[in-house]
């Protein structure tokens, strides 16, 4: 059997939800195999019908656990579940992070639950651009809900988050580095906030501070709920859970989901061509003598750096 015949049936398993076939598929984008983004392109017309929920938050934060809960609840739905959890900070072993083995390991065994984590493995394209094409897969396999971990806060030039419908931010008690992130602006503001490990006795504290920033925001359409968990115990996911809907059926209503959804898809784009664009500058950099002498007259001090990169756009242009 040709590589094609078998690509073919791949895409074909790959849409009838087998996982092993998302899994394989998976690799081949993460190799920047060519085959990898034939796959998507033909599974792209499936794609559009997962809803996407993307969770951020410092490292430590309960993200995770968070999902391993509520993917418990959606599968006493009798909804299949995709997570997609990235993470260039953990420990990675045979294709999951360290932590996340452990904290999903209920659901490794449920052929209903798909779990793949990604961490930066060098592939030409990087580490956002595979996982937009992941994140397209694992939509194309059909599952209800797709679950995308990211760390938070603007740390890859794309995020996954950009590929969600609705982002909430996870935070716990007693850490100030995200509601800074968001006071500053750095961080958009999230559809839903989940303050974890309500446990903690800063709980209170935390969620008046998220309060008061929220309150600099705009105070119309969708207002972003504050909802305590303690995911280790599944304290409070019903409740985010409920959250989650309401700002789905509030984005129905208001058509706001086919503009996010085409916003979202604008970055995609963008990103891909950003990075692509990079890459071929850098590798043209890299094999050019001509710029080695610019460079010296950087150093030098007879050019300035944005003159030289002027020099540099007018050359490529002139090829
Ligand atoms: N006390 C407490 N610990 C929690 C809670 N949720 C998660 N943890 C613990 O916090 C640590 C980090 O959790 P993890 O889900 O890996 O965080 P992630 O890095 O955001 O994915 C783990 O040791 C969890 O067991 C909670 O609600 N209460
Ligand atoms: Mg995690």
């Amino acid at each position: 059997m040709g590589v094609a015949a078998k690509d073919e049936r791949l895409a074909e398993r790959l849409l009838a939800g087998d996982r092993r076939a998302l899994a394989r598929a998976i690799s081949l984008v993460e190799d920047d195999d060519p085959r990898g983004w034939a796959l998507v392109s033909e599974v792209y017309p499936h794609t559009g019908r997962a809803r996407m929920v993307g969770l951020t938050g410092a490292p430590g934060a309960g993200k995770s656990t968070l999902i391993s809960a509520i993917t418990r609840i959606e599968r006493e739905r009798d909804q299949t579940v995709g997570v997609l959890s990235i993470d260039p900070s953990s420990p990675f072993t045979h294709g999951a992070l360290l932590g996340d083995r452990i904290r999903l390991t209920e659901h490794f065994l449920d052929p209903g639950v798909f779990i793949r984590s990604m961490a930066n493995r060098g592939a030409l394209g990087g580490l956002s651009e595979a996982s937009l094409q992941a994140a397209l897969l694992i939509d194309a396999s059909g599952r209800d809900l797709v679950l995308l971990e990211t760390v938070g806060v603007g740390q890859a030039e794309v995020d996954i988050i950009d590929h969600a419908d609705t982002v909430v931010l996870v935070l716990m008690p007693g850490s100030g580095d995200s509601i800074q992130a968001l006071k500053a602006g750095v961080m958009e503001i999230p559809d839903v906030i989940v303050i974890n490990k309500c446990d903690h006795p800063m709980t209170d504290t935390m969620v008046r501070e998220v309060r008061s920033v929220l309150s600099l925001g705009p105070m119309d359409g969708w207002v972003p709920p504050i909802i305590k968990t303690e995911a280790l115990r599944g304290e409070g996911v019903e409740e985010l859970l409920d959250s989650l809907s309401e700002h789905r059926a509030f984005m129905e209503a208001d058509g706001t989901l086919a503009q996010r959804r085409r916003h979202n898809l604008r970055s995609e784009i963008l990103s891909i061509a950003t990075g692509r664009l990079r890459r071929d500058l850098e590798s043209a950099i890299a094999s050019d003598p001509g710029f080695e002498q610019l460079l010296n007259r950087v150093a030098a001090r007879e050019l300035d750096p944005a003159a030289a990169a002027v020099e540099i756009l007018a050359s490529r242009n002139d090829a």
